[in-house]
């Protein structure tokens, strides 16, 4: 495997922008999955919008089939853009748009048979990473609501499925207890307690699953990786501008997706907190998001849907637990950690929130 240095990534943005581009690189954002840089191109004469980019490496481990993820982000981003002009809006800042390779691919795949591929750069828009006030927590609410309204009607099974199970929780609890069993690593008596809690909860894994099944949940095209710091806002009005990270747009449960935004949004401090006399569910921030979640889905959401928003909250903060802990067990092979018990720490804040859930929901 060559080694990811300045020179070399510098090459691969060129693939996006020409050999006189003189692209420079920068590590950005926070994302435990794709390898992210800001890049600006050398062109004076050239708009602000057209000099800047990101330029991100799809992490192959987690996702197989990298041109598949592509096949999907386009056919949703075009669908989205679609419907912004029918309704009259400037599609700039409020879809992710795909730059092609100079010879009109996706993506560009490197010497080592990794992905990589480019987005024009979304200017004056943040990402947040916790809830700083309650309108931010609103207005992602109403992104990712708005984000499943235009895509109610889009052709759900012209999705691949670019992570296989991705929230089928009964396999998720499957594959930790496997681990538990194996624990390959020699970690699973350091986590003997969160253990102990996972496998008492175990019932849960089904809810969502046997509710669909039964036919109480209808199959959406959703998001499913809801996180705060997945929308950007606009720097300026504080308004949301833009749902991003589309890698995992598959058919799905609109709960799933409330409920990943509550279990990372509606906490009183940060997924991979240590301390945990800071973590708490914020029950209020709970009720500012569905508020969010209901407009932005535009009347869409069935009885049972809105009936079933606090299982999805339970049941995906124990499938995060799950995850965060079964990675721990494995060695930290999945998300990027800093630090030796990083993922301990996360799946130590998820029980938490899900211990406070069972309380106030
Ligand atoms: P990951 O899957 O690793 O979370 P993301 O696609 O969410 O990767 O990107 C990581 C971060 O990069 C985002 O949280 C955001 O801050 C920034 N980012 C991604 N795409 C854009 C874009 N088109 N414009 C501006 N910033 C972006
Ligand atoms: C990952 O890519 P990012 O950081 O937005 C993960 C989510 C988890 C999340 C936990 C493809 O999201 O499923 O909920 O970390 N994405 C994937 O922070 O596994
Ligand atoms: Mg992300």
């Amino acid at each position: 495997m060559t080694a990811l240095n300045e020179d070399r990534i510098k090459k691969i943005a060129e693939a996006f922008t020409g050999r006189d581009s003189d692209p420079v690189c920068v590590p950005f954002g926070n994302g435990h999955i794709n390898d992210t840089f800001r890049v600006t191109i050398n062109a004076p004469e050239a708009p602000l919008q057209e000099r800047i980019f990101v330029l991100q490496k799809i992490n192959s481990t987690v996702f197989r089939n990298p041109v598949q993820v592509m096949e999907n982000v386009l056919g949703v981003t075009g669908w989205i853009r679609l419907r912004l002009e029918d309704a009259g809006l400037d599609p700039e800042r409020r879809v992710l748009d795909v730059i092609r390779t100079l010879d009109g691919q996706p993506c560009y795949v490197d010497e080592d048979g990794e992905c990589w591929r480019a987005y024009r750069f979304i200017r004056d828009a943040v990402c947040y990473e916790r809830a700083e006030t309650e309108d931010i927590f609103y207005q992602s609410a109403v992104a990712f609501g708005n984000f499943q309204h235009l895509l109610s009607d889009y052709p759900a099974q012209s999705l691949y499925e670019t992570i296989p199970d991705f929230h089928n929780t009964p396999v998720r609890l499957r594959q930790f207890l496997d681990t538990v069993e194996r624990d390959p690593v020699g970690r699973a008596e350091s986590a003997a307690e969160e253990i102990g809690f996972l496998r008492s909860r175990g019932d849960l894994a089904g809810r969502l699953t046997q509710a669909a099944a039964a036919g109480h949940l209808p199959l959406r095209v959703t998001h499913n990786d809801t996180k705060l710091n997945n929308v950007m806002i606009d720097r300026e009005t504080g308004k949301w501008l833009c749902v991003i990270d589309l890698d995992t747009v598959m058919s799905g449960l609109s709960v799933t997706d409330f409920g990943d935004a509550i279990r990372f949004g509606a906490s009183t401090a940060a997924e991979d907190e240590p301390d945990l006399d800071k973590v708490h569910f914020d029950r209020h921030l709970y009720e500012v998001y569905r508020q969010g979640y209901i407009e932005g889905c535009q009347g869409a959401l069935t009885d049972s849907e809105l009936q079933m928003l606090p299982d999805g909250a339970m049941v995906i903060t124990y499938e995060q637990a799950l995850r965060f802990l079964a990675d721990y067990l494995n060695g930290d092979v999945y998300y990027k950690t800093a630090r030796p018990a990083h993922n301990l720490e996360r799946a130590r804040t998820q029980i938490r929130l899900l211990s406070e859930m069972e309380q106030l929901l």
